[in-house]
């Protein structure tokens, strides 16, 4: 594989074999949440517009199919210019995956850190357009149980982070302080490792790809979290199935989600 490849900062060390994968996934379907957090695990996925929020959940869909299914619920947008900032989920069993228009969807909000604050809170309903919301009457929007968010990704497109500009990357560093003073487990998803260079034999040992490493180290800097929290994804596909070293790639995120989610439960008791 030769020098773009290291062991040394490798954060994740999935192990890839057909029994680990069924393993996975059966722990993941036939997993309750636990009894204060009702009937759903939701996981809110934030990030830029068209930094993949939409295809990873479809990504998550897939790999937790027991068939491995190319799912297509989370719309992908290809013409920016319609997109409506809504809030949405798709979910499987127990496990919702809430996709959420971003930074960019917030913009025009005189308190983006409010409505987020609400959406956290589970006080903003699914199909609110969220151009129309106004938080300012927030004794309005009560808390709906079901809807309270226990585990937030960020998404980010490993190509094109460096380019966001500083002021937003400080606005996400309030969202990310914010998430962890709620006692919400956090991580990173980064985007898009095919566009850099990593070819589809070696997906199985992405995080010991240096370019993955240093494009962690520097999203950490940037964001103040932890490299340990920070995974990759890949959501291009072939065919209608998803293979299985991207499937072991997902299910060792939503595993990992879940996990904490639970320990988190467990601690607050
Ligand atoms: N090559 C590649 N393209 C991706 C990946 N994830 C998302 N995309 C593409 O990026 C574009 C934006 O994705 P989408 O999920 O709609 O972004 P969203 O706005 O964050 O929901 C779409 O054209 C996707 O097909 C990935 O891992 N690799
Ligand atoms: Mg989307």
């Amino acid at each position: 594989m030769g020098s773009s490849y290291s062991n040394d900062n490798a954060v994740h060390s999935p192990v890839f074999n057909r029994r680990k994968l069924e393993s996975l996934r059966d722990y993941l379907l036939g997993y309750q949440p636990p009894r204060e957090c009702g009937k759903y695990i939701n996981i809110l996925l934030f990030g830029m517009e068209g930094a993949g929020i939409s295809a990873t959940i479809n990504t998550f869909l897939s790999a937790l199919d027991p068939k491995g299914r190319i799912t297509n619920l989370a719309p992908i947008e290809r013409n920016r210019k319609s997109l409506t900032p809504t809030l949405n989920y798709c979910g499987s069993n127990y496990l919702r995956f809430w996709d959420l228009a971003g930074w960019n969807a917030l913009e025009n909000k005189n308190d983006p850190m409010q409505v987020f604050n609400m959406i956290l809170e589970g006080r903003i309903l699914p199909g609110t357009d969220l151009h129309e919301f106004n938080p300012s009457f927030e004794d309005k929007h009560s808390i709906i149980p079901e809807n309270i968010i226990h585990g937030v990704a960020f998404v980010f497109d490993m190509n094109t982070f460096d380019n966001i500009d500083l002021y937003i990357m400080k606005q996400f560093q309030e969202l990310q302080t914010l998430v962890a003073q709620k006692y919400i487990y956090r991580i990173v998803i980064g985007t898009k490792f095919d566009q850099l260079g990593i070819p589809e034999r070696y997906y199985s040992y992405i995080y010991n790809y240096k370019l993955l490493q240093e494009k962690f180290q520097k999203l950490s800097e940037y964001t103040g979290m932890d490299r340990r929290t920070m995974f990759a994804i890949i959501n291009t596909s072939r065919g209608d199935k998803i293979g299985q070293t991207r499937c072991m790639l997902t299910l060792y995120i939503l595993e990992n989600l879940v996990r904490n989610i639970n320990r988190y439960f467990k601690m607050i008791e």
